[in-house]
């Protein structure tokens, strides 16, 4: 698996242009609180913390053209791709602290080139309340967090698109969503025929976490190469991860998301990650963060029983 002394490199982008609400620009900084570095450094890896970025501040300017900050969303997304790719070139695993999701644009952007370099396919998993597939015509809010997904595949403004390696980024059939429960009305219609593969949540009812995550990963290891993870901290039901900006119930318990970064990291197919969405502002005592951690002890090979190292 991802064993050893591999080197974890944090990067962290306090930036909430995309989203919402305010308040994911504390995120990195809940993350460090919680003791991510310290509880990777204690499994055995070597932690390195790139620090913040800088970017754009958020101009609480409305919608226009179809979306919100267009602009800083562009300039944040650029420097997550060129941190991300520069974390790659040094042989670390790179993990991104956001912010909002529309960062995975730049962190998937930099794997996509990383993997196309190096001959390799690249498969992302994508855990998420929300399919994250909207464009603007399809957007009821205009906010890019909302369509990361939408731009990875192909579909977006020049300003993003523009910013990969090739197009789409990434290969629709490549990628797997799991526990998806809010999807907006036309971006349904999107999912559908674009034929995006997702575990929804009434699929994880029905045949459980552990049967959907075999699914799932038996997917993105059939593409073999380099896994994404992208999860968004509101994947998890809102009574264990109350601290993000788009909550939506029905999610994922507490130890059903355990099960699935256990059998994440089971696969050892792991090389990047995104911990994203975490909005300190609407938390109780740093809860989510907190959470976040847990989980990710358990996706970098924690055991209940043993570690495995
Ligand atoms: N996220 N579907 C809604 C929208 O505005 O497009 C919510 C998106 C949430 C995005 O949580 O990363
Ligand atoms: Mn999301
Ligand atoms: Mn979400
Ligand atoms: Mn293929």
């Amino acid at each position: 698996g991802a064993a050893g002394t591999r080197t974890l490199g944090l990067i962290g982008a306090p930036s909430d242009v995309a989203a919402g609400c305010r308040g994911a620009t504390m995120g990195p900084e809940a993350l460090r609180v919680a003791g991510l570095g310290d509880v990777l450094a204690g499994l055995g890896y070597s932690v390195n913390d790139r620090g913040n970025l800088s970017g754009p501040v958020n101009p609480g300017g409305p919608r226009g053209n179809g979306y919100r900050h267009l602009a800083e969303t562009t300039e944040w997304v650029r420097l997550v791709r060129d941190e991300v790719a520069a974390s790659l070139a040094a042989k670390e695993l790179p993990i991104l602290m956001g912010g909002d999701h529309s960062l995975s644009i730049g962190s998937i952007g930099a794997a996509a080139r990383h993997c196309h370099e190096a001959g390799k396919p690249l498969s992302v998993l994508w855990l998420d309340a929300h399919a994250d597939f909207n464009t603007a015509e399809t957007s009821p809010s205009g906010n890019i967090h909302g369509m990361p997904v939408a731009v990875l595949c192909g579909d977006g403004p020049e300003e993003l698109l523009s910013l990969g390696h090739a197009r789409p980024m990434l290969d629709p059939d490549h990628l797997v969503q799991v526990g998806v429960r809010s999807v907006d009305m036309v971006e349904k219609r999107m999912v559908v025929e674009r034929r995006l593969r997702v575990f929804d949540m009434r699929t994880i009812d029905e045949i459980g976490m552990r049967a959907a995550m075999e699914e799932a990963l038996e997917a993105v290891g059939r593409v073999g190469g380099h896994l994404h993870v992208s999860f968004d901290a509101d994947f998890v039901d809102p009574s264990a991860a109350p601290g993000v900006g788009t909550p939506v119930p029905g999610g994922p318990n507490y130890r059903e998301a355990q099960l699935c970064m256990e059998m994440i990291y089971d696969s050892g197919l792991l090389g990047s990650l995104d911990i994203v969405e975490v909005n300190p502002a609407l938390d109780w005592r740093n809860s989510t963060a907190e959470l976040a951690v847990d989980l990710v002890k358990s996706l970098f090979g924690e055991r209940i029983l043993a570690r495995v190292l």
